[in-house]
């Protein structure tokens, strides 16, 4: 009579023992490694998009206020305006230091005229207006915005900021003087 053990020794390919515990345990692993690749792989790519609107990468949102702008006509008469706060609030380009209107801008009757104007306050934000030319926009702070018109009727005009901000008093005094 001849006595059959049951023998479970079977070894794999790679030589370890199927049905071991370290046999049971490599699904797991390797779902778990899957996942954590996953979740790299979306952290970087988050990063990176992040990193990438963070700093303009693709050039989206990238407003350069200190450029001139690409639509202002070649021919128009240029000025750019700032908006400051500088720490201690001066205002258009020093405002608050000039003893008469500040800024002053010139132009020849019938020209076309284009004046950018840059918030450069870190806080405020800031209206532009110009008396007869021009009803106004206003600024958040860091923004920039132009205006393009005709210089198509003689005399001197208010440049102001219209809106109520702590250095409103310094803003109320620019001009442009449209001469023949
Ligand atoms: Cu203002």
């Amino acid at each position: 009579m001849q006595l059959t053990l049951p023998v479970h020794s079977e070894t794999s390919s790679n030589g370890k023992l199927a049905g071991s515990s370290s046999g049971e345990e490599l699904p797991r692993t390797r779902l778990l490694r899957r996942v954590l690749v996953i979740v790299l792989i979306v952290v970087a790519v988050t990063g990176f998009f992040a990193a990438a609107y963070k700093f303009h990468f693709f050039g989206l949102g990238t407003t350069n206020c200190w450029a001139r702008p690409a639509s202002v006509p070649a021919s128009s008469t240029y000025f750019v305006v700032v908006m400051a706060n500088e720490g201690m609030n001066v205002g258009f380009n020093g405002s608050k230091f000039q003893s008469g209107s500040w800024p002053i801008m010139n132009v020849t009757m019938g020209r076309t005229v284009t004046i950018h104007v840059i918030n450069n306050d870190t806080i405020q934000s800031h209206g532009f207006a110009i008396q007869r030319y021009f009803s106004g926009f206003a600024l958040g702070p860091g923004k920039c915005s132009d205006v393009t018109f005709t210089a198509n009727q003689l005399g001197s005009f208010t440049v102001y900021c219209y809106i109520s901000c702590p250095i409103h008093v310094f803003m109320q005094n620019g001009k442009i003087n449209v001469n023949p």
